[in-house]
């Protein structure tokens, strides 16, 4: 018999009330930055549109379909660079920003290109760009921003994995997520790792979300996701989007608030820092 049940290792509060209320009554300590800006980044289909879908959903209180999700694998179905704000049920928006963009493919002749994904976390690229295969933006485009400020630069870079695909995540995938990830940290700005399609990849979960941080199968795919990608465990979050349910569903809330408000923290965290140290101009 393999034991399948571990002691639960990490604690999720499965009540959504005070976690709602903190994100919204969020504030920025910054009055330049009117956004905290996370750029959801990782291969095709794994789910970087649903994230927002699902954190949407959330705050409207309904199943939110806004932000396309495509159903069959194959290309990037995201194409354009795309940036989705959340509304805080009636009362205007949060100061949150979710940029999400094609997803990036095997080779380096298809999907997005690294060095787009570089210069859109230094704040050059503005929204409506739309990804090229062939070649990046140049100076020249009209969409290119030559002197972005603080407020436009990417605030925590959003890496996004599917668990049921982790252990057939092609080399040329992980090389291309190790360079922006390279680049990123070379800025500063935080990174973590949403995993989704946690549903899939483990029956226990799947029959009971709650179950999530005992289920060993979930523990040894945030494992080989942290060796594969160079991210520690504590920067890597197991999450299930809304996908085929109609209804709200708590547990798959407090998940996602769960991850949520770790990353508002650390973009703040880089607000706040880069608020100080002016921004290096190349
Ligand atoms: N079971 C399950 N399905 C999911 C989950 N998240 C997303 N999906 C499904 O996965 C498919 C792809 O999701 P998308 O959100 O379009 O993925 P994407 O990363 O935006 O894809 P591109 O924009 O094409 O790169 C859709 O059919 C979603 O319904 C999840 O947590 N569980
Ligand atoms: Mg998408």
């Amino acid at each position: 018999m393999v034991t399948v049940e571990l002691n639960e290792w990490r604690t999720i509060q499965w009540n959504q009330k005070a976690m709602v209320t903190s994100v919204k009554e969020f504030e920025i300590a910054n009055n330049q930055v009117r956004e905290l800006r996370f750029l959801l980044y990782g291969p095709v289909g794994v789910g970087k549109s649903s994230t927002v879908n699902t954190i949407r959903s959330i705050f409207e209180g309904r199943p939110f379909v806004g932000c396309l999700a495509e159903t069959a694998a194959g290309k990037s179905f995201t194409k354009t660079y795309e940036k989705y704000g959340i509304a805080n049920g009636r009362e205007g928006m949060l100061p949150l920003a979710f940029n999400d963009i094609m997803g990036v493919e095997k080779g380096e002749s298809e999907g997005v290109r690294t060095d787009d994904i570089i210069n859109t976390l230094k704040g050059h690229i503005t929204e409506g760009y739309v990804f090229h295969t062939e070649f990046p933006i140049t100076e020249k485009d009209p969409k290119y921003r030559r002197n972005p400020s603080l407020s436009d630069r990417i605030h925590c870079l959003v890496s996004v994995v599917g668990a049921d695909k982790i252990k057939m995540m092609d080399q040329e995938f992980i090389n291309k997520m190790r360079k922006v990830r390279e680049a990123a940290s070379g800025m500063g700005i935080p990174q973590v790792v949403f995993m989704t399609k946690v549903d899939l990849a483990c029956p226990m979960t799947n029959g009971n979300l709650k179950n999530i941080y005992r289920s060993r199968k979930i523990k040894e795919i945030m494992n080989t996701c942290s060796n594969l990608l160079g991210v520690p465990m504590n920067c890597i979050f197991p999450v299930k989007n809304y996908h085929d349910e109609t209804h709200m569903n708590e547990e798959i809330n407090c998940l996602m608030l769960d991850a949520l408000t770790q990353i508002i923290h650390w973009a703040h965290d880089y607000v706040v820092t880069f608020s100080t140290i002016p921004i290096h101009k190349e």
